[in-house]
């Protein structure tokens, strides 16, 4: 004879296997989710981005100084700031820590501007250079050795105090490298009189770059968002190309005989894909 459950125990069985299935679930979710976001990793697509409001930078940055320069998250103002003195010799960068992949699609999105620019030379919004090892601050010329696409403010930028900015990059030729002229809509070989555009440096500037793998133009906004430059794209293999090397993403001022400037980051956002070569090179 079968045992034969009455309805109230048939509902208290069900209630407790609901439960049961509700908290395994519960459980999973985290591994789940972590197991999610890795082979997202391991396919190579990673997203970073720091709104600089926990009062420590996100461990995929680091920073590399010269002379006298102070690196402070500020909490409770949500800004990253770079704080050097007022010596040519003083440098201050914030890099990203993975070498990036630059046949994959890539957006960076960096939002800063620079205090005191009366006495500001030079700053980078941001650049992308080509290295073995990890970006450092260096002499002009090592630099130039190095940077193949910048976004750099200037003040004071005779006749405009206020300061401007410049968007260049380093074609295959080799330097001088071709300066954005806005207003001709076309990139011109930089040097004396090179094109630039009059801004306010010290307003917050969002410098995006946007990179389909084959291709990349820069877009910056001013600080009611409206566009102020926009470049037409540029395939990367019109770039200067060093093989062998490491793709880095800098900001600040990375120059020890020339530059100085305090800035101050709002937000940055990346999406990228890490460069697997560099890994093995790190783990040899
Ligand atoms: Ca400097
Ligand atoms: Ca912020």
């Amino acid at each position: 004879m079968g045992m034969r459950l009455s309805l109230p125990l048939k509902l208290g069985i069900f209630v407790v296997v609901l439960f049961s299935l509700l908290i395994v679930g519960m459980l999973a979710y985290k591994p789940i989710r972590r197991a999610w976001l890795e082979s997202r990793q391991r396919t190579g697509q990673i997203h970073v981005r720091d709104d600089f409001g926990d009062g420590k930078l996100n461990s995929r940055f680091a920073t590399d100084s010269s002379g006298t320069c102070e690196f402070k998250e500020h909490r409770k103002a949500g800004v990253f700031r770079i704080d050097m003195g007022t010596s040519d010799r003083d440098a201050g960068i914030v890099y990203l820590k993975d070498a990036l992949d630059i046949t994959k699609p890539m957006t960076f999105r960096h939002r800063a501007r620079v205090l005191d620019s009366r006495g500001l030379h030079g700053w980078n919004l941001f650049y992308i250079a080509q290295n073995t090892g990890y970006p450092q601050c260096a002499d002009l010329r090592t630099i130039q050795q190095q940077q193949l696409i910048c976004v750099h403010f200037r003040a004071p930028y005779p006749p405009y105090h206020n300061g401007a900015l410049e968007v260049g990059y380093v074609s295959s030729s080799g330097h001088p490298g071709l300066m954005w002229d806005q207003v001709n809509s076309r990139w011109v070989t930089g040097g004396p009189g090179q094109p630039f555009v009059k801004t306010t440096v010290s307003d917050f500037h969002l410098a995006e770059f946007h990179s389909d793998g084959g291709r990349w133009y820069v877009i910056v906004r001013d600080q009611s968002n409206a566009i102020l430059i926009k470049t037409t794209p540029v395939s990367w293999s019109e770039l200067y190309n060093d093989s062998e090397k490491n793709y880095w993403f800098i900001w600040g001022d990375d120059c020890t005989n020339h530059f100085h400037g305090d800035g101050e980051s709002d937000y940055i956002d990346m999406t990228y894909t890490f460069c697997k070569t560099l890994e093995k090179e790190k783990t040899k």
